[in-house]
Formats: C-alpha cells, sequence, structure tokens
C-alpha cells in the first residue's frame, strides 16, 4: 500500500505523517521526511499512533438518552432533529445567548470555521469557546496588545538559527519534543545557548545551559527586570523604538517599579541574583534570540502581562521578524491556530475580524447572514458558570472533555446536569462528559478518518488526510453541523459538499475587503480546486491572492511568507507596536488550611485526557499512574513518602495519587498530572482541585497555581489487576489503569476489604470461570477470571504484605490457550516473583526501563549515545534522550557521593 501523507493528531509542532495502513483497521506509521515541521521526525506520542487506531472504545452510533434516562442507540436522522429542535426551543424560550458550542483545538479548520459561523451568524449568538481558552487566550491578547493582531511572527527556522534559546514556562523536552530535539542541535551543532525559566526541575531544564528556578506567577517581573537590564546597559535598539512603536516610557517606567535593579528582581523572584545577571547579560549580548513560551506563561491570573513583558523586551531591541529571533508562543493542539483563525473564541469574529460593527457588516454581509451577533459571547469559565447558573440551556460539546479539563472540573462536571439539552460529539464512548448527562452523543470521524487541515505554531496549514474509512455510523463534526443548520432553515448557506468547499469559503473571507488591512489572509487559497486542495503542500500563512497570481502553479501554494514584521509594520490603526506597561503579580493566596502551591501540567507520553494515548501499551508503561511531585522537604514535613499515597485537598476538590518524592520539584508547591480522569483512574482528576481565578484580559484560568494542601493515606491492601479491559474497580482503593500488550493492569493500594476488588471483577465478567485462593489468615487472596480458555482477569492482593509483582503472570496472560495446570499456576503466586521486572519503562519505542539503563551505565556507558549503541534506548524518536542524560548523571552523582 502507499502511504498517505498526513498530519499528527496531537501537539502544535504539527508533524507530517507518513501512515500506510494493513486493511485491517491498522496503519504503519513513519515520519514524513518532506514536511518542514519535523522532516520525518516523530516523538514517541506521534511515533505510537498506530496503537491507537483500534475501535474497542469508539462511540459508532449516534445515541440519545431515553425518558428512563438510559443512552439508547439512535438514527442520526432523529438525533439531529433532536439537536436542532432542543437550540431553536431555547432560543424561541429564552433568546440567542441561552445557547453555546464548546469547542476545540483539535477539530479541524473546516469543522470550526462551520460552526463559528452557525453560532456567531445565524444562531445569533458569540457563545463559542473553546478549551483554547484554557490553552492560548494569554497569548492572543497580549498578541493584539502588542501588535494589533494575533500574529506569531516567527517560524521554526529561526530556532536553528538562534544563539540563544530562552523555554519560558514549556516542558518542550516532553511537550513539544521534536522542536526540543531542533533546539537541542542548535546547541550541539551551533553552540546555541539554552536557557529554562520554570519553577521546577524538568527534563527541558536539565537539557538546558540554565535553568532559572521562577517563583509561580512572577515571569512579568523576571521580563520587566531584563527591559530595566536593557536599559541601563544602553542595549535599546533607539532607532527601532523611535521608527516602529509606541509607549516604550510607559512601559520601562512601570518596569522600574516592579524590578528596579538586579537584587530587588532576584528577591521577587526567587532566582539567585547571580544566575538572573547571568541571564540578563546573555540576552542583552545575544542579537539572535528567541524567547518561547507556553502554559507556565499564558495559564496565570496574570498571564497576558506575562506575554507582553516579553513582547516588550523584543520590542525594545528591535529583535523581531528576523531570522534568528523574536517571540514565539508555542502552541498546545494541533490546531490551536486554525481555531483563531476561524473565529473560534468568543471574543473573535472569523478571520481575525472583531465586534467592532465595521467588521460585523462586513463578514455578515460575506455570509448572507440573517442574524449577526453583534458583542461578545461568554468565555469558557464564564459560560460554563452560566450552565451552572442555569442560565445557558443549551449547549454542544465537540472535541473536548471539559467535565476533565475546565478548572473546577467536579462543580462543571454536576453543571451539566442542569442542562435542558447537551449534545456531545466525541470520538469514543464513555468519557466524564458523556456520563455527565449528556442527551445526545454523535459519533465523530476520528484522526485517519477524517479530513482537513490544520495549522501549526509556526503558521504553517497542513493537510489532515483520512486513510481509513469511516467506522460504524461516524461522520465529520462539519457534516453533523451543516446538517443541524439545514434543519433549522439555512441549508443553503450550509451546502458543502466536503471540506474544500468550506477552505475556499474561510480562505476568501480572509481576503475579502482585506488589502493588508489583516494579517490572516490566505486569498491565495481561495480558489483551490477538489484536487488541489487533496494535494495541497504544507503551506504558511500569509499567502494573499496577490502573491499567488504573481508565482506560478504549484510554487505558489506551497511558498509564503515565513516571517511577520520584518519592515516594522504592524496592525494597530497608526502600524506602531505597542508597548504594555506591566503591573505587579499576585503570589498564590496560600492559607494556613492550604499551605502548598498545586501546580498542574503533563507528562511525556500521555494527551490530555488519555482518550486515545492511554490505549498504547508502549506510551502506557513511561508513568503507569498519576504521581504527586513533591520536594523532600515538604514530603518530610506532612508525612508523605516516595512511593505511598497522598491525599491533595483544594478548596475545591481532592485526588488522590501516588507519591513521587524529588529535589527537582520546588519547596512550597508539588507537581500532579491532568491526565487521568473517572474512566482511567479511581481518583484523580486534577482538574476538580484547581480553582476558577482567570486573567482578567484574557479570561484564561491560572491552572499553575491553586492553593492546596496534602495528606498521607494508608494503604495495608495493595497488589494489582490485570484486565483485558478497562472497568470501575472501588473507588475507595488507589488503581489507575495502564495500557500493556493484550490488556490494562492497574496497582491497587488502599484501606478496604479484598472482596471488594473481587465483586468488581465479578460484576465486570459475569461469564467468565473464576477461580479463588484465600490463604487462611485471609491476607492473601488471588482471583483468576477465564473465559474463551485464556486469562480474562487477574487480581493478586495481599494485606500487610510485600506487593505483589504482576510482571511474572505476563507469560499466561499471552498464552491463547491455558491448560488445567496453567490454570492452578496462575493463582499459585509462583508466576510472579518480585522484583524481576525493568523498572519504569523510558525508553518507549524499545521499551527500556530505568534499571536495565543504569546497569547499562554502571557497565561503562556514560552518555546517551553510548546507551543508544548498547540498548537502542533513544535511537529512534529521541524523546527519551533527556531522561537517559538525567540517569547518567544521577549515576555520575552516586559515584561522586561514593568516593567523598
Ligand atoms: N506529552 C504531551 N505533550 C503535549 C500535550 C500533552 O497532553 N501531552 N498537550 C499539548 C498542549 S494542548 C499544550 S497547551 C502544550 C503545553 O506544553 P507546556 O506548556 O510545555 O506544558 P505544561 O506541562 O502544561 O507546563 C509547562 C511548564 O510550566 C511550568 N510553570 C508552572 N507555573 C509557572 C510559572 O509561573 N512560570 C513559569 N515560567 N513556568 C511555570 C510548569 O512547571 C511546567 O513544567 O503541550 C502540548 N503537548
Ligand atoms: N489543571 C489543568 N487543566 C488544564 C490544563 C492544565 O495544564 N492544567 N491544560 C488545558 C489545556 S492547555 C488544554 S488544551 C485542555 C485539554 O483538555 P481537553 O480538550 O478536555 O482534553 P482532550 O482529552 O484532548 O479532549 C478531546 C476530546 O475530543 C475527542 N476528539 C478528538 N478528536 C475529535 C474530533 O475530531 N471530533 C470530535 N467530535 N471529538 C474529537 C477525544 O476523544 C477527547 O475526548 O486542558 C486544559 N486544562
Ligand atoms: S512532536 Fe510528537 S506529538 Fe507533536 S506533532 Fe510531532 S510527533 Fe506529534
Ligand atoms: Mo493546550
Amino acid at each position: 500500500m502507499t502511504p498517505t501523507r498526513t498530519t499528527c493528531p496531537y501537539c502544535g509542532v504539527g508533524c507530517g505523517v507518513l501512515a500506510t495502513p494493513d486493511g485491517q483497521g491498522v496503519a504503519a506509521i513513519a515520519g514524513d521526511p518532506e514536511h518542514p515541521a519535523n522532516f520525518g521526525r516523530l516523538c514517541s506520542k506521534g511515533s505510537a499512533l498506530g496503537e491507537t487506531l483500534g475501535l474497542q472504545t469508539r462511540l459508532l452510533y449516534p445515541m440519545m438518552r431515553d425518558a428512563g434516562g438510559a443512552l439508547r442507540r439512535a438514527s442520526w436522522d432523529a438525533a439531529l432533529d433532536r439537536v436542532a429542535e432542543g437550540f431553536a426551543d431555547a432560543v424561541r424560550q429564552h433568546g440567542p445567548d441561552s445557547v453555546a458550542f464548546y469547542l476545540s483545538g483539535q477539530l479541524l479548520t473546516e469543522d470550526y470555521y462551520v460552526a463559528n459561523k452557525l453560532m456567531k451568524g445565524f444562531i445569533g449568538s458569540a457563545n463559542v469557546d473553546t478549551n483554547s481558552r484554557l490553552c492560548m487566550a494569554s497569548s492572543v491578547a497580549g498578541h493584539k496588545r502588542a501588535f494589533g493582531s494575533d500574529t506569531v511572527p516567527g517560524c521554526y527556522e529561526d530556532l536553528d538559527r538562534a544563539d540563544l534559546l530562552v523555554l519560558v514556562g514549556s516542558n518542550a523536552a516532553w511537550c513539544h519534543p521534536v522542536l526540543h530535539q531542533r533546539m537541542q542541535a542548535a546547541r550541539q551543532e551551533r553552540g546555541a545557548r539554552l536557557v529554562v525559566i520554570d519553577p521546577r526541575g524538568t527534563a527541558t531544564g536539565e537539557g538546558a545551559d540554565l535553568h532559572l528556578p521562577v517563583r509561580h506567577g512572577q515571569d512579568a517581573t523576571l521580563f520587566a527586570g531584563l527591559l530595566v537590564h536593557l536599559a541601563d546597559q544602553s542595549r535599546i535598539d533607539r532607532a527601532y523604538v523611535d521608527a516602529h512603536t509606541a509607549g516604550f516610557d510607559e512601559a520601562l517606567a512601570a518596569a522600574r517599579l516592579l524590578a528596579p535593579d538586579l537584587e530587588t528582581a532576584a528577591a521577587r523572584t526567587g532566582v539567585p541574583a547571580a544566575d538572573l545577571a547571568r541571564f540578563y547579560g546573555l540576552w542583552a549580548g545575544t542579537e539572535r534570540v528567541v524567547t518561547l513560551y507556553s502554559q507556565g506563561v499564558n495559564q496565570a491570573a496574570q498571564g497576558v502581562d506575562k506575554v507582553n513583558a516579553i513582547l516588550n523586551c523584543h520590542l525594545a531591541t528591535g529583535r523581531i521578524g528576523r531570522e534568528g529571533m523574536g517571540p514565539f508562543s508555542l502552541t498546545g493542539q494541533p490546531n490551536a491556530m486554525g481555531g483563531r483563525e476561524v473565529g473560534g473564541l468568543a471574543n473573535q469574529l472569523a478571520a481575525h475580524m472583531g465586534f467592532s460593527p465595521a467588521e460585523v457588516a462586513r463578514v455578515g454581509a460575506f455570509w448572507g447572514a440573517p442574524r449577526m451577533a453583534t458583542r461578545e459571547g461568554l468565555k469558557a469559565v464564564q459560560l460554563f458558570e452560566a450552565v451552572e447558573r442555569g442560565a445557558v440551556k443549551a449547549l454542544w460539546v465537540m472535541g473536548t472533555n471539559p467535565a476533565v479539563s475546565l478548572p473546577r472540573a467536579d462543580a462543571m462536571r454536576a453543571a451539566l446536569s442542569r442542562l435542558d439539552l447537551l449534545v456531545v460529539s466525541e470520538n469514543v464512548a464513555s468519557t466524564d462528559t458523556t456520563s455527565g448527562g449528556a442527551h445526545v452523543l454523535l459519533p465523530a470521524a476520528a484522526w485517519g478518518e477524517k479530513d482537513g487541515t490544520v495549522t501549526n505554531s509556526e503558521r504553517r496549514i497542513s493537510r489532515q488526510r483520512a486513510f481509513l474509512p469511516l467506522p460504524g455510523e461516524a461522520k465529520p463534526d462539519w457534516w453533523a453541523l451543516s446538517q443541524v443548520a439545514a434543519r433549522l432553515g439555512w441549508g443553503d448557506a450550509f451546502a458543502y459538499d466536503g471540506p474544500a468547499a468550506i477552505f475556499r469559503e474561510h480562505a476568501a473571507l480572509s481576503a475579502h475587503e482585506n488589502d493588508g488591512a489583516r494579517d490572516f489572509d490566505i486569498g491565495g487559497l481561495a480558489a483551490l480546486t477538489a484536487p488541489a486542495y487533496d494535494d495541497m503542500r504544507p503551506t504558511q500563512w500569509p499567502l494573499r491572492a496577490a502573491a499567488h497570481a504573481s508565482l506560478e502553479g504549484e510554487a505558489s501554494a506551497s511558498s509564503g511568507a515565513a516571517r511577520l514584521f520584518g519592515d516594522g509594520r504592524f496592525f494597530t490603526s497608526d502600524g506602531r507596536a505597542r508597548f504594555v506597561a506591566v503591573g505587579p503579580a499576585s503570589a498564590p493566596a496560600t492559607t494556613p488550611d492550604y499551605p502548598l502551591v498545586l501546580n498542574t501540567g503533563r507528562i511525556r507520553d500521555q494527551w490530555h485526557t488519555m482518550t486515545r494515548t492511554g490505549l498504547s501499551p508502549r506510551l502506557g508503561a513511561h508513568r503507569p499512574e498519576p504521581t504527586l511531585e513533591a520536594h523532600p522537604r515538604d514530603a518530610a514535613r506532612f508525612g508523605l513518602v516516595d512511593g505511598g499515597l497522598a491525599r491533595v485537598i483544594s478548596a475545591h476538590g481532592a485526588a488522590t495519587l501516588r507519591v513521587a518524592v524529588t529535589a527537582s520539584q520546588a519547596p512550597g508547591g508539588v507537581f500532579a498530572p491532568i491526565h487521568w480522569n473517572g474512566e482511567t483512574a479511581a481518583d484523580a482528576r486534577v482538574g476538580s482541585l484547581v480553582h476558577a481565578v482567570t486573567d482578567p484580559v484574557s479570561g484564561q484560568p491560572d491552572s499553575k497555581a491553586t492553593p492546596c494542601r496534602v495528606e498521607p493515606v494508608a494503604a495495608p491492601l495493595t497488589g494489582f489487576v490485570l484486565s483485558r479491559r478497562r472497568f470501575p474497580l472501588p473507588r475507595e482503593a488507589f488503581w489507575a489503569w495502564a495500557a500493556i500488550e493484550g490488556g490494562f493492569v492497574a496497582r491497587i493500594a488502599g484501606d478496604l476489604p479484598a472482596e471488594r476488588v473481587g465483586e468488581a471483577l465479578a460484576a465486570a465478567f459475569p461469564d467468565a470461570e473464576t477461580a479463588r485462593y484465600l490463604d487462611a489468615a485471609a491476607s492473601v487472596s488471588r482471583l483468576a477470571c477465564f473465559a474463551d480458555d485464556r486469562l480474562a482477569a487477574v487480581a493478586y492482593l495481599e494485606r500487610d504484605g510485600a506487593e505483589p509483582a504482576w510482571s511474572g503472570l505476563l507469560e499466561l496472560w499471552r498464552k491463547p490457550r491455558l491448560d488445567r495446570r496453567d490454570r492452578l499456576v496462575a493463582l499459585s503466586g509462583v508466576a510472579a516473583p518480585a522484583g524481576s521486572d525493568e523498572g519504569p519503562t523510558v525508553c518507549a519505542c524499545f521499551g527500556v526501563g530505568a534499571n536495565r539503563i543504569r546497569a547499562a551505565i554502571r557497565n561503562g556507558c556514560r552518555d546517551a549515545a553510548a546507551i543508544g549503541a548498547s540498548l537502542k534506548a533513544g535511537t529512534n524518536c529521541g524523546s527519551c534522550i533527556p531522561e537517559l542524560k538525567r540517569l547518567v548523571t544521577e549515576d555520575t552523582r552516586h559515584v561522586a557521593l561514593a568516593g567523598e
């Protein structure tokens, strides 16, 4: 089979993928050597895409809730009628602002465009917001304040050309791994320096020349200090500032209040003065500097100020829009940028336009819209608060899992049940949102089946192409939206015959009455034929129609401007960029009851709520459980032990997590991953703890600094369950499902009778043959369920003893037919020798664990390359190289200590 060229559905790097389906619903995955985002590379998540295409968890048919409250299969016609009637009823009775869409940066541009047009032009409300509010909104607002437009000025090539790369609030080694490797290559090949600014130590920080452990929220002060340093060292580009900007003096005066001198900046940011001075010196003295930032900047109570504090420094030095330099917002989701282009946020209209009367009239005329929204709609947190109050009656959620990912997630999940109509378009059947009381579930085409475009962090539009048939009755999201539009009476305006037609309209709108007044212009693509759209190569915007006309054929569609603002002209009314005077940030509001700061974020091998990555055995092995990372001092203070359990409690919720004591976590704070949820773990919905504090300008929640406390949790019962599929184990125990070959495993720990686990197994496998073993003192209990002559599930539990290990059972687990003896062995416990395993997986591609790597290091492998040569670890996607380096350093430290 020939491979299909498509784009990775995970992060905003936007890597090109070659997918070769095997005809059985699986596909071989490789990096696309011709894609300019990755030139053939993929990270661990991208490489494992083939393991996530199974249909076992998919939503394949429309479902509707019946009068008795049960979800039942329905026809598309019936489901779409119900959606259209529900929205029409709400609008009739309560007005257009009583309905809303909540969308996602994982939708394709075409889906997004149709949703936005339907709500803002036809239903007549701007209540369209997206999970990008939780992700990129502060960058959008910061860009607009400084540039007059939401523009990421640079491109990835700048990372290859820079001499200094600064990562602020970004764990790129885990979250943008292919770009991180590109930055590491610049370091190794050209001696570029890398500085990481993050309160905690991360894999990214370990691979840097300098790590600045900034106090939570104090980044604006840190960059205000840099502006002051630039001024005092005469590093300001006066000519640039005078010709192309406004507001410098006010911004510098404000910066002087925040960071009058180095000592004050050091005291306020918590960064040692010597390190801060080194950073300021490096930044001031290096012309080619790129400052990249992500959620440590955006997700903050003063996130927009953080963004502008960074932009101020680039504007003051004129280091923007030129090769190898500039500010760079790393986008999270594959189509965060496409969402912004179509106007997916409640405070945007479409094609980078807002709600001025002229813009409303322009878009309204273009759409032929009967009922334009004339003002901004509700932003995500406000929107769900309106659901909570009962002000929003009908909500359509598409491509996101808000019952997990919103702040105050428990309250938000409960709020969903207040809706008269909750519609969820999903790839998977069961999520915390679909089980939160949805009335209609619509099966959406997933990656590999859907067809359209996405835009990555460097404004590059790439095609996602289908290489698998639509399973069951799954349909593209744009289709479901157009069908509802037709039922509401606007069939003509939504009569698209496919994504190419939608894309053309979107491109035409971007150029409509533009004439260089708006940054987003892809008029050059407005006349793409369906075949040309199919063949479209990765293309950067802007791509104006005039530029297109002056070029020939295909070359024009693959060109585009690499950088904006090189001419010093911005999209403000006078063409000048604005400095923003930045004010002080408040400290996290810890109290004696909640003395610690809860920081939340990502791990290397899981994507958000794990609906896909949670199915991959390779990805499940890296961090199989949700952990709470705590500094040794805080662990001692609050009685936590490494490997034990902790309950984390905030004013809004609680979760129980496995403790990992680590000196990389700064004292005074703890870190928890966002991925686990009600489907994958007992009680690890970290979003339920997060406060709903938002940035006053962007409305983006501060997800990185919630006051909390921690308590140790006793777990006399320990053990594991192996199962062919995930099912709910008792919630009073700690457990989390991790994918393994042929099923899932969960370690169990808690203070509960072993029978409770047995009852859960019996309920999950009612037709299986079960065998039990219970010792006389009832301290050891084992249970095996057999179906089709194989193990369907096994549980080993021990009270007040050594935790049983599951690795010894793997051979029986894999066996296609078990004989009598096997069945006895399955219960005997001899199959489970403790401590025989590799330890936590470090290299997901080749399944190499930490213990094996440590042994190789003891045998003389002194660097990542030597480990690669000996064990293959790190030689495929390279995502684990930072951890290989860490293990080498850790070993060197041990040797050094032993030699003292
Ligand atoms: N493996 C993986 N990769 C992903 C994703 C995923 O789910 N899994 N999701 C994608 C998405 S949508 C996004 S948005 C990106 C996010 O990518 P990142 O922003 O890199 O990831 P996070 O882990 O959310 O947070 C980054 C860092 O911010 C730090 N931080 C917290 N508070 C502060 C602060 O006040 N100042 C500073 N300077 N730093 C702070 C945290 O300690 C954390 O290490 O990742 C994308 N890539
Ligand atoms: N505490 C805390 N909370 C956070 C964050 C944090 O750092 N800390 N980060 C925030 C950020 S940056 C983000 S981006 C969000 C992410 O949070 P979510 O968006 O809630 O997480 P996902 O798991 O990506 O949800 C996507 C859902 O859409 C489905 N899906 C995928 N593709 C399609 C499609 O084409 N069509 C349809 N209809 N469905 C599809 C998937 O099955 C999945 O259920 O979380 C935010 N919440
Ligand atoms: S870096 Fe990894 S997750 Fe991001 S787009 Fe590339 S392969 Fe996908
Ligand atoms: Mo995100």
